[in-house]
């Protein structure tokens, strides 16, 4: 039986104190816990970031990699232990900026993974420049005057780029984030969780009290998770409310599911004895 003792580290996070990367932290252990998954058997991969350093203070598999580059290793991940539950991490620069390629694509392969974002909407690490979810007119150390540019809209784009489970929750909201996060993974596909995280050093405008005050849960409202241009629809919503919950989920073929290599069993399982790699290595060494 796993349990939250166990999936501590001896070291502590040296996140700011009160930053929202710790409540991600502690809903992504406490749905680990309730989903049961033996901690050897989940790999956590990251960018680069304040976000990117999460692997490091929970006590399972993790890999802490280049900036924007999470989706692409956690991928191979999972297509060579399928078996494996995998989670790819980040900072909105990591995934919305330098690795925005890597996310279209993550999501239309619909590769079983979560990914979870921590949207600060700034660079948090490097000391608050703006990021590609910065709000137009705020002012960062890299836009003194007002960033000129309409931020990225995640959910708009996770929707029409193919992922099958699009979700938002709040680092405030420990209890919403974790079962978001439970969902997310047993959903057979790519799951994004998008989470607003407030960065209490650089981000002065996006608080805790700024989220509280107007988020709300689509599941209150009666929002059909089925219906694709509903869930368009609110995703445009933005200002005094701002929806958090599920927005879409649909059941569609998994990449994995695609390839009949691994359908009997993962890649990590097949005999190797045999195989005379000579040819490659003669061409690539
Ligand atoms: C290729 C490359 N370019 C730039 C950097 C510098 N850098 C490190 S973290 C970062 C952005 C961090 O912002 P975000 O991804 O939002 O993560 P946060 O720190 O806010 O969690 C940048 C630009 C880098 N490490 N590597
Ligand atoms: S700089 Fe911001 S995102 Fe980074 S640890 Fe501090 S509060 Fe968190
Ligand atoms: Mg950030």
């Amino acid at each position: 039986m796993v349990n939250m003792t166990f999936l501590n580290t001896i070291d502590k996070p040296n996140w700011c104190p009160g930053c929202g990367d710790f409540g991600i932290l502690i809903a992504l252990k406490g749905a680990i816990v309730e989903l049961n998954i033996e901690p050897e058997n989940i790999v956590l991969v990251s960018g680069i970031g304040c976000s990117g350093k999460l692997p490091h203070w929970i006590r399972t598999y993790g890999l802490h990699g280049i900036h924007g580059r999470a989706l692409p290793v956690a991928s191979a991940v999972k297509l060579a232990n399928n078996e494996l539950t995998v989670f790819a991490v980040g900072g909105d620069g990591d995934g919305y900026g330098i690795g925005m390629c890597h996310f279209i694509h993550a999501m239309r392969r619909n590769i079983d993974m979560t990914y979870i974002v921590h949207n600060n909407m700034i660079y948090g690490l490097t000391t608050g420049q703006t990021s590609p979810t910065s709000e137009k007119g705020m002012r960062t150390k890299s836009t003194p005057s007002g960033v000129i540019e309409v931020p990225v809209n995640p959910m708009a784009l996770a929707i029409s780029s193919g992922a099958t489970f699009v979700a938002r929750s709040f680092a405030g909201d420990v209890k919403h984030l974790q079962k978001t996060i439970v969902d997310a993974v047993k959903h057979r596909g790519f799951s994004l969780i998008d989470v607003f995280q407030p960065c209490v050093s650089y981000n002065h405008v996006n608080t805790y009290d700024w989220y509280k005050h107007r988020v709300y849960d689509l599941s209150t409202v009666g929002h059909d998770i089925a219906d694709k241009m509903k869930a368009f629809t609110k995703s445009q919503e933005w200002g005094d409310k701002i929806p958090i919950g599920v927005f879409y989920k649909v059941l569609q073929p998994t990449y994995e599911d695609e390839l009949p290599q691994i359908k009997d069993k993962p890649l990590v399982k097949h005999p190797i004895d045999n195989v005379d790699i000579g040819g490659l290595m003669d061409d690539f060494v």
